[in-house]
């Protein structure tokens, strides 16, 4: 009898959920970018291999202190997602002391009946470190009922963890055709791809404060017509996002649409507009309208 189910990957700002959600479905879906605060959505992508199909769910990190309606919805996102789950898998950066997030997650964890705890970044320490730091985790986790403690850093296989998610899944039918890769549209993953060149190319606080909106999508058989609004939080910042002589917004939009095509797999044709959506990330009506799920 086959498996199936959802496992989500959940955990702190940075630490590793979706380069490990990339790794597992081979497929760049989610962006990365060294900046907290990456994924804004959950997203879902399908591995099917034998007898099992895994729908892996990436989520925003979780905020420890919330300071704004954009934060709870981050926390928000990641706390359902984690309870809708079949298996959680808790992404742990293992460099670092384990951080503070909020209390609604901790219990949640604390009673989780099917969670992973999977340690990332530890090909940064000392090879001779590596086997001590995981003896430390072991016992520095031991509140928590794990089902297993895996290091799944980026210079390590992932047999090992998709083993251990198997054991934890329900017998069931597939739930998506075996050659399915996400649910999401495709709108989604371009505005994806432009999230993740805004966090490339702007600086300090201004990332945070620019979202993505698609607003037209045209395919036709030689080349798809795209056009795309960001907005920021300031009319002061959109100087910054189009730049002198509107190099920024070109640099942006050149590199978008060269990854945009390779995800494709065809040419496009892409605008860019920015517009000004006053302290979006404080407004209910806003983030619901830029497709934020919301507490
Ligand atoms: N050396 C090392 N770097 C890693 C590892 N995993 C992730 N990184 C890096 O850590 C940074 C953050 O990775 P992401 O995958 O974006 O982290 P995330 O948890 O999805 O972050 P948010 O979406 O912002 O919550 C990126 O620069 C990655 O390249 C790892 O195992 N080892
Ligand atoms: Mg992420």
């Amino acid at each position: 009898m086959s498996k199936a189910g959802f496992v989500a990957l959940v955990g702190t700002p940075n630490a590793g959920k979706s380069t490990l959600f990339n790794r597992l479905v081979g497929e760049r879906l989610a962006a990365i970018t060294p900046k907290p605060q990456t994924t804004r959505f959950r997203i879902p992508g399908i591995l099917t291999k034998g007898e099992v199909q895994y729908i892996f769910v990436d989520t925003p990190g979780w905020i420890g202190a919330p300071k704004n309606v954009w934060h709870h919805s981050l926390n928000h996102q990641s706390l359902t997602t984690a309870k809708e789950a079949d298996v959680v898998v808790w992404v742990i950066p293992g460099h670092k002391p384990l951080e503070a997030f909020p209390e609604a997650i901790q219990t949640f964890l604390e009673g989780c009946a099917t969670l992973i705890g999977a340690l990332t970044h530890l090909d940064l320490l000392p090879p001779t470190e590596r086997s001590t730091r995981i003896a430390l985790w072991r016992s520095d986790l031991s509140p928590f009922p794990l089902k297993a403690l895996i290091d799944v850093s980026t210079d390590q296989p992932l047999e090992p963890l998709l083993e251990a998610i198997a054991q934890l899944l329900p017998k069931s039918p597939f739930l998506y055709p075996p050659e399915e890769l996400t649910t999401l549209p495709t709108r989604f993953f371009v505005a994806e791809i432009l999230r993740e060149k805004l966090y490339q190319h702007l600086h300090e606080e201004l990332p945070y404060g620019t979202e993505v909106e698609i607003t037209t999508y045209r395919e036709s058989p030689e080349k798809d017509y795209i056009a795309a609004t960001i907005y920021v939080e300031k009319e002061s910042h959109k100087p910054m996002i189009i730049g002198t002589k509107g190099q920024m917004i070109k640099k942006i939009g050149m590199e978008a649409r060269k990854e945009i095509e390779q995800f494709l797999g065809k040419s496009v044709f892409l605008e860019l507009y920015v517009k000004v959506a006053p302290a979006w990330r404080h407004s209910q009506r806003r983030l619901h309208s830029l497709g934020y799920q919301l507490p």
